[in-house]
């Protein structure tokens, strides 16, 4: 199974690409974590031995970006106000994780 976090901009080619090339991926509406922006969580169940093609595929169809982005922090607990400030971060073309899975079933 890989589990593969990529960038809004860059979901639909690579669906696109992944069902040329085969493979079945579910696509999951995700927010990351430090920006609280959208992006697009891609769970392809595929055989161990496609798993370096999936990983091409990936990597040739997300690029990084830079992004000004104004995340909101919280000052500290208990305190109700917030911080405001731009910030510019390089967002990778894709978080990718790889995980064996014990059991599979297509009903
Ligand atoms: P976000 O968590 O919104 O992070 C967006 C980008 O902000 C990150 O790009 C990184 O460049 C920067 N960033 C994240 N946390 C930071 C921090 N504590 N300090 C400074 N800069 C920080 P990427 O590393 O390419 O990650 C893009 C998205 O992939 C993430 O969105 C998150 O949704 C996912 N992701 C990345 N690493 C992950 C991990 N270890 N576990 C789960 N999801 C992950």
């Amino acid at each position: 199974m890989v589990i593969a976090v990529v960038q809004d901009k860059d979901s639909a080619r690579l669906s696109q690409k992944l069902v040329q090339n085969g493979y079945r991926a579910t696509k999951l509406a995700s927010t990351g974590g430090f920006l609280r922006a959208g992006n697009t969580t891609f769970l392809i169940g595929t055989d161990d031995e496609r798993v370096p093609d999936v990983i091409q595929i990936i990597e040739q169809n997300c690029q990084s970006r830079n992004q000004m982005v104004t995340p909101v922090s919280p000052l500290g607990s208990g305190v109700d106000s917030f911080l405001s400030y731009p910030l510019e971060v390089q967002v990778g073309g894709a978080a990718v994780f790889v995980m064996d899975v014990e059991q599979f079933h297509s009903f």
